[in-house]
This record gives C-alpha cells, sequence and structure tokens, in this order.
C-alpha cells in the first residue's frame, strides 16, 4: 500500500505485525536517533495565539537538543515563524496537523535484533472521538503518524485499534504499563475486550506482560494517560505521582495505583520497586490565562478556575539529558532531586512548561522519540 498517489514518495505498510516480525517497543531510556516534536498554534488551546506555548515548546526543544537531535513539525502558516523561534540546530519540517501532541499523534517505532526499525502507527481520535474527545476534526492529526515515518524513511504497521503514544509507557523488557480508565474506555475500542486490547498490545509493542493500573492521574483531560501517573525509570522500577493529601481525589488514584504495582510481576517474574514523586500543586487556571484563550465549536472549553493536571512524571528522558517541566517553585526542586537519584547517568534540565500544562499535557506528551537500531550480536 502507498501513502501517496502517484509521484509521491512512498509509505511501505506491513500486512503482519510487530511481534510476529520480531520487532519490539525500547523503553524511553535506551538510545535514541533523535526526538520529534510539533509546533502549537490553535488559538482556541493555547492561550495568547499560542506565543507563549512556542515559547515553552523552543526551550523544551533546545533543552532535549542538548543531549540528541530534534526535529520539529510545523504547519505551513507556521513554518517560518517556527524556524526563527526555534534554536538553530533544529531541524524544521511542514507538516499539517489539528494539534501539537507528538507523543500521541506520532509513531512507536519498534527495533529488531537484527538492527531494522520500523514503526507503529496508531488510529487516532483526538482523545475519544465523538464520544468526549477534545476536539473535532481530527483527520490531520491520524496522518502525522505516517508522515514522520516518511521522513524517517520507516516502514509502517498501521495497528487496528486507537491508541495514543501517552497511553503506554514500556520497560524494554517485555512489559507494559496502562491504565483501564483509558484503554478500556468505551469512547477508545467499544468492540475490544480486556483480553483483546492486551493481545494488541503483545502484537504491536511486543511485550509479554501488561500490568493494569485503574484511573489516570486526577482530572487528565485524555481520560487517564498512564504518563501523567507513571513510567518505568529502569527495569524493576517505577516512578509514581504522590500526593499526602488524604483529601486530594489524586490520594485514592495513587493509593490504587501503589496497591497494583506493589502485587504485580513484571514480564521477567521481578516484583516492583517503587519511587513517588510528590506532585505539583494543586494547580488552577487564572482568570487571566482562561481569557486569553478563544472559545470554538467543536472543542473543549479551557474555563478560569478548572484544575490542570499537574505531574513531574511527565518528562521526557534523553540520551545524556532527562528533561523535566518546573510547575511549582515549592516543588521543583524535590522533583528535580528524585529525578537526579533515579537517572545518575543523565543531567535533569528543567523547563518552566505551565503554558505547556494549560494545553492538557506536559513535556512527555509533546515530544516522541526514535529510538537508534540495535546493533546486531555479531
Ligand atoms: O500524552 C499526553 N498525555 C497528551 C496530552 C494531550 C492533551 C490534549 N489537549
Amino acid at each position: 500500500m502507498l501513502a501517496c498517489g502517484p509521484g509521491g514518495s512512498h509509505l511501505r505498510t506491513l500486512r503482519s505485525t510487530p511481534a510476529r516480525d520480531g520487532f519490539r517497543m525500547p523503553a524511553e531510556y535506551e538510545r535514541h536517533d533523535g526526538c520529534w516534536m510539533l509546533w502549537p498554534e490553535r488559538p482556541d488551546i493555547w492561550r495568547a495565539g499560542a506565543k507563549p506555548a512556542q515559547a515553552a515548546f523552543a526551550a523544551v526543544a533546545a533543552a532535549i537538543q542538548s543531549s540528541e537531535p530534534v526535529t520539529v513539525g510545523a504547519s505551513a502558516a507556521q513554518y517560518e515563524n517556527a524556524c526563527a523561534r526555534l534554536p538553530s540546530g533544529v531541524r524544521v519540517v511542514e507538516l499539517s496537523m489539528n494539534d501539537a501532541w507528538a507523543r500521541d499523534t506520532g509513531p512507536t517505532v519498534v527495533v529488531d535484533a537484527n538492527g531494522r526499525r520500523r514503526g507503529v502507527d496508531w488510529p487516532f481520535n483526538a482523545w475519544g472521538g465523538l464520544g468526549g474527545g477534545l476536539y473535532f476534526p481530527w483527520d490531520l492529526d491520524d496522518a502525522v503518524a505516517g508522515k514522520i515515518l516518511q521522513v524517517e524513511r520507516l516502514d509502517r504497521y498501521r495497528a487496528p485499534f486507537v491508541l495514543e503514544g501517552g497511553a503506554i509507557h514500556v520497560d524494554g523488557q517485555g512489559t507494559c504499563l496502562t491504565t483501564e480508565e483509558c484503554l478500556l474506555n468505551a469512547n477508545r475500542n467499544p468492540r475490544l475486550s480486556r483480553a483483546e486490547v492486551e493481545q494488541g498490545l503483545r502484537e504491536y509493542l511486543g511485550v509479554s506482560k501488561v500490568i493494569w493500573l485503574g484511573q489516570g492521574a486526577y482530572l487528565d483531560e485524555t481520560g487517564g494517560h498512564i504518563d501523567e501517573l507513571a513510567c518505568f525509570v529502569k527495569p524493576g522500577h517505577v516512578l509514581l505521582t504522590w500526593t499526602e493529601d488524604r483529601r486530594d481525589p489524586q490520594y485514592a488514584i495513587s493509593r490504587d495505583a501503589l496497591a497494583r504495582l506493589t502485587a504485580a510481576r513484571d514480564a521477567r517474574g521481578r516484583r516492583l520497586t517503587v519511587h513517588k514523586i510528590l506532585q505539583p500543586g494543586p494547580l488552577n487556571m487564572t482568570e487571566e490565562e482562561a481569557a486569553l484563550i478563544d472559545l470554538r465549536r467543536g472543542s473543549r472549553p479551557r474555563l478560569a478556575g478548572e484544575r490542570l493536571c499537574a505531574s513531574y512524571v511527565n518528562f521526557y528522558v534523553g540520551n545524556r539529558a532527562v528533561v523535566m517541566p518546573r510547575l511549582d517553585p515549592r516543588r521543583d526542586a524535590a522533583a528535580g532531586r528524585i529525578l537526579k537519584r533515579l537517572f545518575p547517568g543523565r543531567r535533569v534540565i528543567g523547563v518552566d512548561t505551565r503554558e505547556v500544562l494549560l494545553g492538557g499535557g506536559n513535556i512527555h506528551c509533546i515530544t516522541q522519540q526514535i529510538p537508534r537500531a540495535v546493533a546486531p550480536r555479531r
């Protein structure tokens, strides 16, 4: 199958699955060739015509670039501006999209033991389609992964079920971490049972074990992405967002996640060590912030006073640096120290990302790693 018509460059879509072909999704802490991001511009999501968000995205790109090459997709209308605002050295590619969440609309690149790479292109429905999704339409977003794979010259698997990259974390050794709230939500794959979703994860991520947490972080507008709640920091070790405030709805969610993680075994039969990281805030959208966001039919309104889904777990692990959100002066330094302890070989770089948070996600949500091919053993 070809992605473009005659004369276009060709994207080969494979009919098999990654697992059948011997491919697996590497963990984020394995080596990368680089990182993709997308350039924000929608005024109904990003306040003040997206200018403050663009500055935050540029700062994230600069931090990641200190550790690995960065490519940013920008619309035709924003291409020149993105080139001007992004640090030199960042590759800018013209790419149409509905919004700027590379984690969710970008591909999941899988590797095999022979040094080959391919991409999984997941159908995307704006976090829930017409049953609670965040905007309509999302057709350009759904085409992003295929376009990135063309630029990267990687063959593609088009998965047969809806999934966003923020809904999964893997340890690179056969284990996937996800949430029931997201992957079992009827607004993603209403016809699939839990067993069928698990089988899909096995086939398309090359994992053999799925650990299910219950709810995602409190008020996560994606409907419970794992990447706001918990992640692997190395095989056998999970970092979990935490609060000691029993009155906070996040308390019960994190307690339940801890109980499930403590009871679980990973794909290699190990028990998990769980590290806790206190959440920022709670943080809320201010009147001034909300006043600068356009209202638009078909998009979820972003209102003054609403609690934001803020989490330090939403960081990016680059080759030599961990890039973390700075969100709350009372908590940032302690969070940075925890990440430094958990990633001893990497620098921890904090970036002020409240502007990304106002759009409903954070650094992990706006980035997508391209893993390095694993050299075959001779
Ligand atoms: O990966 C993520 N958690 C993405 C957040 C998307 C928010 C959409 N407004």
